[in-house]
């Protein structure tokens, strides 16, 4: 039994507006659904951003602000199975710089995937895959003084609060030197007709993919949630820019999680919220700048504009 997990359910089932959070949706099932959404037509993030290293990749590089003539470290945070940070090695590679690639990840298998695919395809590229938590890591790696570069793609930011986002920016910025580089992938804000169907696809693989959190709470807290008896019932709106995931409760129900032996009351209609999906623009990232030392450099998008990488300088 997982008692973070079981603390952090209870914690979020006992609030007046119930939540839970996103971070769990990331089982052996979750993750391959999540693989799935990344193909989804509606899911344009991904598409985008491979766009943005395939079409781009010289003015990324260009965006970089390294000197060929001096060895630095392209660190990336939450690595997954590198297919857009590929095309950024191999231009790197063919252009003759002097680099490590430090992918960093919780999961050793995830790293193990990535040096096992990206190695044959890049027979020149030095990898040092570094496992753990990416602060933890990034307070070691300061001692080297080399000069560094920072991915962190994807739109991972956005599935936490401006609050979080702001924090996570400081700690990044408290772990670089000045001169060093990030590259901050993230969804930009637009219309809901192209954001909320990335987030309610006609497949039903998202909705499958929140969902599926109440059956790791049955698995692994023995829950007894009836999974039909929920909706997967998203929002979002240009205004606040940020879609929002909720798992409403279709009837009356009480559930009974017995690894914390409580039991929870859902009314017909009532919602948990599970996850946000932050947008950004320029004014939303100035604000959880604000506190760091990174300046906005360059802003790369994808040809329709759906999805920014935001170059800062520390
Ligand atoms: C991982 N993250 C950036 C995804 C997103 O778009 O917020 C997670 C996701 N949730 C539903 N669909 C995709």
């Amino acid at each position: 039994m997982n008692s973070q997990f079981a603390a952090d359910v209870d914690a979020g089932l006992s609030k007046s507006s119930k939540t839970l959070p996103s971070k769990y949706f990331y089982d052996k099932k979750g993750d391959e659904l999540f693989m799935q959404i990344m193909a989804l037509p509606e899911y344009y993030l991904t598409r985008a951003e491979l766009e943005i290293f395939t079409e781009q990749t010289p003015l990324l590089i260009d965006a970089l602000g390294m000197n060929k003539s001096q060895h630095f470290e392209l660190i990336e945070m939450g690595a997954g199975d590198g297919s857009k940070t590929k095309f950024l090695l191999k231009g790197l590679l063919d252009q003759g710089y002097d680099f490590d690639y430090l992918p960093i990840d919780i999961s050793g298998n995830v790293l193990e995937h990535l040096v096992e695919t990206l190695q044959p395809e890049l027979l020149s590229l030095s990898i040092k895959a570094q496992q753990g938590d990416y602060f933890e890591i990034l307070k070691t790696l300061k001692d080297s003084h080399a000069p560094k570069v920072v991915l962190f793609l994807g739109s991972n930011i956005g599935n936490q609060s401006d609050e979080q986002a702001a924090a996570f920016m400081y700690s990044l910025g408290e772990n670089l030197a000045p001169g060093d580089r990030v590259v901050l992938g993230a969804d930009l804000i637009k219309p809901v007709d192209v954001v909320l169907p990335a987030y309610n696809d006609s497949q039903g693989v998202t909705k499958a993919f929140n969902l599926n959190l109440l059956t790791r709470i049955n698995r692994e807290l023995s829950g007894d949630f009836d999974v039909s008896q929920f909706e997967h019932a998203p929002e979002y709106t240009e205004e606040e820019g940020i879609a929002k995931s909720f798992i409403q409760s279709k009837v009356d129900q009480t559930v009974t999680i017995g690894a914390i032996g409580q039991t929870y009351s859902f009314k017909a209609g009532e919602k948990v919220h599970v996850e946000i999906s932050r947008k950004y623009n320029k004014k939303v990232l100035a604000g959880i700048l604000k506190d760091t030392d990174f300046n906005l450099v360059n802003t790369l998008k994808d040809s329709k504009a759906y999805y920014g990488d935001f170059i800062l300088e520390r």
